[in-house]
């Protein structure tokens, strides 16, 4: 049974399924540190997780072209300089039950908290391809391959770009450590790689090959699945090789507080409303607009993130997301209020403002503003 030997998780993870594991925390919790603790971090797995014995791992690199290839040890992963890289990893559904409220979607109904936001250490893929002899160009693909398979040995694997995992700006890592520990099993121990600011699919858990090519993975993953689609694309018409595998993913936001489900407290008339938001390809938030009068007013938020200097801004490398708080007033005596959230990044990126114009058929990309309606309690 590939099954019977799954990690214990916490009990605050929700399950949205269970062979295979998936499951995001509880909203609350989300957004209590700016970094999210391991146990709680959301888990998406294909496949049954991989027990990889530390004596035993082996990671093989292999260039498709030249037929070059080498194997490392975890010790010789290790013998690398060690970078840190604060980053968010997002699933591409995540926020995909609201997508599914306007129209079915095909996928694991997640809601807002397939995201999380860690330390990760380990070293620069680009340096270990440079001593492979591995040179830079804008044609060739990295595949990721992971120790997880299905029946038919099929791994899971992805790919990202070349130019990508060797830009030292890019800040590829191959990740040993998640926020100064020992990566999880759920998180991919030993060695997982993390692409910031691409979507989740990519940032391979228990990595046992990389291999360089002239075309992106031949992978369900990477050619059938976590791609975008028109909303007047369904199943009868789709053609999954005709669009661009999702790499990085858009700007959004989310109200984590209060929900739907409890009564917020009016203070002095206004209530506090809080929530994160993040955009990838390095792009940082630069503002969250707030509103609680369906767009009349807008109260700009808090933003609490690595750096508020306004000089790094522009230069493409933010990868952490951004926790916000925004204090919206309310009119005397209703009974309840519908808050939204929307966040602007440093390309000027806005979430659209619905669901209807942006639905795809597997809920991929789901970034429209954040609403909850909201009991007030006076
Ligand atoms: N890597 C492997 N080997 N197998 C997987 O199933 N799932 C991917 C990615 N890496 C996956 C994987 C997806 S879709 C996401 S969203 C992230 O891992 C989730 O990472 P996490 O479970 O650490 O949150
Ligand atoms: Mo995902």
């Amino acid at each position: 049974d590939p099954w019977s030997n799954e990690p214990k998780r916490h009990p605050a993870l929700q399950p949205r399924s269970e062979r295979p594991f998936n499951a995001e925390p509880d909203t609350s919790l989300l957004i209590d540190s700016f970094l999210t603790p391991a146990e709680i971090f959301y888990v998406r797995n294909h496949l049954p997780v991989p027990d990889v014995e530390i004596s035993d791992y082996e990671l093989e690199i292999e260039d498709e072209v030249t037929g070059k290839n080498l194997t490392f040890k975890f010790e010789d992963i290790k013998n690398y300089e060690k970078h840190s890289i604060t980053a968010t990893i997002m699933c591409g559904g995540n926020r995909r039950s609201e997508m599914h409220n306007v129209k079915a979607v095909k996928g694991l109904s997640w809601g807002i908290a397939a995201v999380g936001n860690a330390v990760w250490s380990g070293p620069k893929l680009c340096e270990i391809l440079k001593d492979l002899g591995i040179e830079s160009d804008d044609k060739r693909h990295v595949h990721f391959e992971g120790l997880d398979e299905d029946p038919t040995s099929t791994k899971y694997s992805a790919s990202i770009t070349l130019a990508k995992a060797m830009d030292p700006r890019g800040d590829v890592i191959l990740a040993y450590e998640m926020n100064g520990v020992p990566l999880s099993r759920d998180h991919g121990y030993p060695i997982r790689v993390v692409v910031p600011g691409v979507v989740g699919a990519r940032n391979v858990k228990w990595l046992g090959r990389i291999i360089i090519s002239t075309k992106e993975s031949d992978s369900h993953w990477q050619q059938m699945d976590y791609k975008g689609f028109s909303p007047s694309t369904d199943w009868h018409n789709v053609d999954f090789l005709a669009s661009p595998a999702i790499q990085n993913m858009p700007v959004t936001s989310a109200i984590c507080s209060p929900t739907s489900k409890g009564t917020v407290k009016v203070v002095d008339g206004y209530v506090t409303v809080k929530g994160y938001a993040w955009s990838g390809g390095g792009n940082k938030i630069v503002r969250v607009d707030v509103t609680g009068d369906g767009g009349k007013s807008w109260q700009t938020a808090e933003l609490e993130q690595e750096s508020n200097d306004l000089s790094t801004v522009s230069i493409g490398r933010h990868w952490s997301w951004t926790l916000w708080t925004a204090k919206v007033p309310v009119v005397k005596g209703i009974s309840d209020v519908e808050i939204w959230s929307k966040a602007v990044d440093s390309s000027y990126n806005v979430q659209p403002e619905s669901f209807e114009n942006t639905w795809n058929l597997r809920g991929m990309l789901s970034n429209a503003y954040s609403r909850v309606k909201v009991k007030l309690n006076w």
